[in-house]
C-alpha cells in the first residue's frame, strides 16, 4: 500500500530498528507498554517530539499480530516475525552470521542459504512498513546489521524519502567480509541510503574498502558514486563516523542524587567493604572478554599481587541470546571460571568476586558504577561500548580509574583510560595492578579529562548531527534529481 505520496499515516520521521523500544509491563489495568530505557530512544525522542515520528520494529515475541499504537510522542508500528523468522533472520543470520563474523570472527560464522532467505524476506517486510509510514520527502533513519538491505529496498518503493543508516557494530576489515557469500547484496543494500554512518573512521575505511574491493564503485572523499540500476538513478552515498554517546546529564544527576550514593555505600557495606573494589559490566556475550578479565584477576590473586583481604570484584553479566550455542558456551566457561577462583581464593563472608548474571534498573547500575573504584572494560571488539562512557558520566567526585580494551570504539574517544590489549593478559595484569595502585591524583587528573570528554558529546548531539547531515545530503540529492 506504499506510494509515492505515502500510506494514510504519514510521518516525516521514521526509525527502522529491529526492536521497538518499549517493553511488556504489568500495569493497573492489565498489561501495557512502557517505553523501555535504552540508549538510542533517549538520544531519538526530542526529534520524535519536534516532528511528526514513527519507530518501526518488533516487539521480541514470535508470532505476535499487533496494530500501531501511540506511546509518549511515538507512533510504534510493530512487524511481525514468525516463529522461523525469529530462529532464521534473528538468531541465525543476525546473531550467528553477521554478529560474528562483523566481530572478528571470535567464533566462527556460519553461513546457511536459509537463514539468508530469511534475512532477505525480513528486511522486505521492514522496508514496505518503512514505506507506508513515511511522508513524502520524509527522514527515514535505519538502524543496525540485522536490516542492511532495508536502504536499498526501501529506494526502490520511495525514492522521495531520504535514508540515513547506522551500524552500532564494527564493520570489519575487506579480508573478513569477504567471507561473507552474499556480500554483494549487503553492500548493495547499505547503498541505497543518502547516508551511512560508523562508529569509528576505521569501520568507515573498512566500508568504502570493501565498496570498492567487491563492487569497483568509486568514492571520492567520503562520498560514493552508485551508478544508475534499472529501478533507481544515480545517486551518490555519503559515509563517515559518528560515536554513539550517552545521555551524560541524566547519568550525572543520578549520580549526585542522595538514594543513589547511599545506595553505592551499602553496596560497598554488603561486599565487606574492600579497599579496592573493581566492576565489570557486561551483556553475556563472548566478544567482551569477561573470561581474559577473569584469567588476568585469578592469576593476579594467585601471584599474591592482589588479595581479597582488600580486593573485591563484582560481574555484572545481563542474559543474552540464550538460545544460541556459543552464548551458553561462554556462560558455563565464565561460571566455571567464577567458581573455581571463588573455591580457591574466597574465605566466608569475603568472596574474591561477585557473580550477578541479572539486569538491573538504570538507578542500580549508577549505584554499582558510583561504588566502584576501578572500572574493567575488555572487550575484544566492540563497536562503542556505552558501559565505558556511563562509569565516567557517574564518576561525580572526578576519581575512580578506567581499564579500557583498546578494540573497543570508546578507546578513539576516551584516551585517557588505562588502554589494554586483552589478548595480552601479562600487560591486562600490570593495567589492573596500575589501576588499583594508582594516586588520587594521577586517577583525578584522567577522570577530568574523560568526563569533559564524556559531557561535550552526548547521545543527543549524536542523534542531530546524524540527521542534520543527513537532511543535508537528501537535499543536495533533490537539487541534483528533482524527484
Ligand atoms: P551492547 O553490545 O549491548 O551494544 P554497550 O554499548 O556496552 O554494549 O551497551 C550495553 C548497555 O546495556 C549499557 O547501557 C549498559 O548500562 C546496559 N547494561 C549492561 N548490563 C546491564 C544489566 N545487567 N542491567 C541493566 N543494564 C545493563 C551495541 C554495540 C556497542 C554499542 C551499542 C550502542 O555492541 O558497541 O556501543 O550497541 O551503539
Amino acid at each position: 500500500a506504499a506510494g509515492a505520496s505515502g500510506g494514510n499515516d504519514s510521518y516525516d520521521f521514521v526509525v527502522v530498528a529491529n526492536r521497538l523500544p518499549v517493553d511488556r509491563a504489568q500495569g493497573p489495568q492489565g498489561p501495557e507498554w512502557r517505553q523501555s530505557p535504552g540508549g538510542l530512544v533517549t538520544g531519538l525522542a526530542p526529534v520524535m517530539k519536534r516532528r511528526s515520528g514513527a519507530w518501526i520494529g518488533w516487539t521480541g515475541a514470535p508470532d505476535e499480530e499487533i496494530e500501531p499504537f501511540d506511546l509518549d510522542d511515538m507512533h510504534l508500528v510493530p512487524v511481525r516475525l514468525s516463529t522461523d523468522d525469529v530462529y532464521s533472520y534473528y538468531e541465525g543470520f543476525s546473531n550467528a552470521t553477521l554478529w560474528p563474523l562483523y566481530h572478528d570472527v571470535i567464533v566462527p560464522p556460519e553461513f546457511h542459504r536459509k537463514w539468508w532467505d530469511a534475512y532477505v524476506r525480513v528486511n522486505t517486510r521492514f522496508a514496505r512498513a518503512a514505506a507506508a509510514s513515511a511522508a513524502p520527502g520524509a527522514l527515514v533513519w535505519v538502524h543496525d546489521y540485522q536490516l542492511q538491505l532495508v536502504p536499498g529496498i526501501l529506494r526502490e518503493l520511495r525514492p522521495d524519502v531520504k535514508i540515513g543508516f547506522f551500524n552500532h557494530i564494527p564493520f570489519p576489515p575487506y579480508e573478513i567480509f569477504a567471507q561473507l557469500p552474499w556480500r554483494r547484496r549487503i553492500l548493495i543494500g547499505l547503498l541505497g541510503a543518502d547516508l551511512v554512518g560508523f562508529q569509528r573512521p576505521s569501520d568507515t575505511a573498512n566500508f568504502r574498502r570493501a565498496v570498492r574491493r567487491t563492487l569497483g564503485y568509486l568514492a571520492r572523499n567520503s562520498v560514493v558514486r552508485v551508478p544508475a540500476s534499472q529501478q533507481s538513478p544515480e545517486h551518490l552515498c555519503e559515509t563517515g563516523s559518528f560515536p554513539i554517546s550517552i545521555d551524560a546529564g541524566a547519568m550525572d544527576a543520578l549520580a549526585r542524587d542522595e538514594r543513589i550514593r547511599k545506595r553505592a555505600e551499602e553496596i560497598r557495606e554488603e561486599v565487606g567493604n574492600p579497599r579496592t573494589l573493581i566492576l565489570g559490566v557486561d551483556r553475556m556475550d563472548y566478544t567482551k572478554g569477561i573470561r581474559h578479565r577473569l584469567k588476568a584477576y585469578e592469576e593476579l590473586l594467585e601471584d599474591g599481587r592482589l588479595s581479597t583481604e582488600s580486593t573485591t570484584f563484582i560481574q555484572i553479566a545481563t542474559p543474552s541470546r540464550e538460545r544460541l550455542d556459543y552464548y551458553k558456551q561462554i556462560r558455563r566457561d565464565v561460571e566455571l571460571a567464577v567458581g573455581r577462583i571463588n573455591g580457591d581464593h574466597s574465605a566466608l563472608g569475603k568472596a574474591a568476586v561477585h557473580y550477578l548474571h541479572q539486569s538491573f534498573p538504570r538507578e542500580e547500575m549508577a549505584a554499582f558504577y558510583l561504588a566502584a573504584d576501578v572500572m574493567l572494560v575488555t572487550a575484544l571488539r566492540d563497536g562503542m561500548n556505552l558501559v565505558a562512557k556511563e562509569y565516567v558520566a557517574c564518576r561525580v567526585e572526578e576519581d575512580g580509574v578506567l581499564v579500557l580494551s583498546e578494540f573497543t570504539g570508546a578507546a578513539d574517544e576516551l584516551r585517557q583510560a588505562l588502554l589494554v590489549n586483552p589478548h595480552d593478559i601479562a600487560g591486562l595484569k600490570n593495567a589492573i595492578t596500575q589501576a588499583v595502585h594508582m594516586t588520587p591524583e594521577e586517577a583525578g587528573r584522567r577522570m577530568r579529562r574523560l568526563r569533559s570528554k564524556v559531557r561535550h558529546d552526548d547521545v543527543l548531539q549524536w542523534a542531530s548531527t546524524f540527521l542534520d547531515r543527513l537532511q543535508m545530503v537528501g537535499e543536495q540529492r533533490e537539487r541534483t534529481h528533482s524527484v
